[in-house]
């Protein structure tokens, strides 16, 4: 049996409750109770710092509080959730990243004056203090600035976003670009790319020259999820490129083209829902080379149910996950599909959830071989932003990587480096992550098995042991 049938590899034991509050707690701010424009960035990890973001509010409402919540240990620990700004007057959107111990906060905030306006925040010490509230766009602020998505490339924001200022004389949304230096100090002037709206704005870790634009068009003409790139660091941008290539069905804002976009070293996985197979399914198109030519389009999540709210994310290592919400029950679940080959196979369907109620708004980021999941559910009635990390986090002396309970009955064997010591007398076996079998003998004591440095399984005295070389 392969043994990702036995672990879910989705997330890790039980998940964190970060918001902890009796009001309504969620990464996005809709009545719709999830995402129903684009996928948004809620959690951010750099320096094994943690960072997550979430809206906090009585009932729908744009008014509430952005609270931010931060583990300095890869999430076994957490500090007090601090209520960063507000309350004040909201939309529905933000977005968290980082880079070293840079973290920035961009979201909607509104006014009846100038409707939709983008505001940030940015800590240059890991999350411990943060600045006032800056404004990075600055002309026709009587219109909608919506959907801000942001990357950061030493101290250079690059960002995109939604507008609505007047286009050949029409009040249209179009996407807009533009990027500031010195963590915003001075930005370039507003650049507008194509129509319409939902911006996610990648920079290739491997390629910072390299920007890539995930958008699409709703209108009643076009449905479509659409693409352009920088190869010059956002100076010159390509043409639009129609990536679904089909209109997605329906006129409400839960039938647009949502999607998500994950890119390392060139490889860009792409993602968006469309209705081709007669029910919502996460459709995936995937570039080898940095965005010229595109694989596919094929249906990632294979569900008879309704699929929402795709977020992928990449690793150095060739894996990428896609997380993403099914209405595989009636109610919603977040569940899984990892590639370890580039994206040329994908695994079975895991669930991270299953339960009764609505759970979803899900993101996702990867750091030093950890996947880290935000996602919210109203199991409590009053929805609650959770948190949980694959594989299982780590405390720095406890490098067999076991939880606490785990801990107490520790079996007979340690790890030195690299180098697994199997201490007492008997059958053993040694898994790869995805569930290959790597090594199987028995051990009559002291015999040494040396393992690449990742993560592996051990069946040793009986049980399963999640084993991580660092
Ligand atoms: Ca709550
Ligand atoms: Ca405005
Ligand atoms: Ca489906
Ligand atoms: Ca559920």
């Amino acid at each position: 049996m392969m043994l990702s049938a036995i672990f879910g590899s989705c997330g890790c034991l039980e998940p964190v409750n970060l918001s902890e509050d009796t009001l309504q707690d969620r990464p996005y701010l809709d009545t719709w109770n999830h995402p129903t424009e684009r996928s948004t960035k809620n959690v951010a990890v750099c320096n094994g710092k943690v960072h997550v973001a979430w809206f906090n509010s009585p009932t729908w409402s744009h008014t509430g509080v952005l609270y931010y919540r931060r583990s300095l240990d890869g999430g076994l620990n957490w500090e007090p959730k601090v209520a960063l700004v507000g309350p004040r007057d909201f939309w529905r959107e933000l977005w968290i990243d980082c880079k070293g111990d840079t973290v920035i906060i961009m979201y909607e905030v509104y006014s009846d004056d100038n409707g939709v306006d983008i505001r940030y925040k940015v800590s240059e010490d890991g999350g411990a203090t943060w600045s006032g509230e800056y404004a990075p766009i600055t002309s026709y602020i009587t219109y909608n600035q919506e959907a801000p998505t942001f990357d950061i490339v030493g101290s250079t924001i690059h960002m995109a976003w939604a507008d609505n200022r007047p286009y050949l004389l029409l009040p249209l949304y179009n996407i807009y670009y533009k990027r500031g230096v010195a963590l915003g100090s001075s930005w370039t002037s507003d650049n507008r790319r194509d129509l319409s709206d939902s911006p996610i704005l990648i920079v290739d870790p491997a390629n910072s020259s390299r920007l890539h634009l995930w958008f699409m068009t709703y209108n009643t003409s076009e449905k479509r999820a659409k693409y352009q790139r920088s190869t010059d660091g956002g100076n010159t941008w390509s043409s639009t490129v129609d990536m679904s290539g089909y209109d997605a069905g329906g006129s409400t804002p839960y039938d647009r083209p949502i999607g998500s976009m994950a890119v390392y070293n060139n490889v860009i996985y792409y993602m968006w829902v469309d209705e081709r197979t007669g029910n919502k399914e996460v459709m995936y198109k995937r570039s080898l080379d940095g965005g010229s030519t595109w694989l596919g389009p094929s249906n990632l999540s294979g569900t008879p149910t309704k699929s929402w709210n795709p977020y992928v994310e990449a690793a150095p290592t060739g894996e990428a996950r896609l997380y993403w919400m099914d209405s595989l029950d009636g109610d919603w679940e977040v569940v899984c599909k990892i590639t370890t080959d580039w994206g040329d196979s994908w695994g079975a369907l895991e669930r991270l959830t299953n339960n009764s109620a609505h759970d979803g708004a899900v993101s996702v980021d990867y750091y030093d071989d950890h996947w880290y999941i935000v996602w919210s559910s109203d199991v409590s009635g009053d929805y609650e932003v959770y948190f949980t990390v694959d594989p299982c986090p780590v405390a720095q002396d406890d490098e067999l990587g076991l939880r606490e309970s785990e801990r107490e009955r520790r079996p007979g064997f340690t790890l030195r480096g690299n180098v697994l010591i199997l201490n007492e007398a008997g059958d053993y076996a040694i898994y790869s992550r995805d569930g290959r079998l790597y090594d199987e003998g028995h051990a009559s004591g002291g015999e040494t098995v040396r393992l690449r440095r990742g993560v592996w399984f051990l069946r040793y005295g009986g049980r399963l042991h999640r084993i991580i070389v660092r």
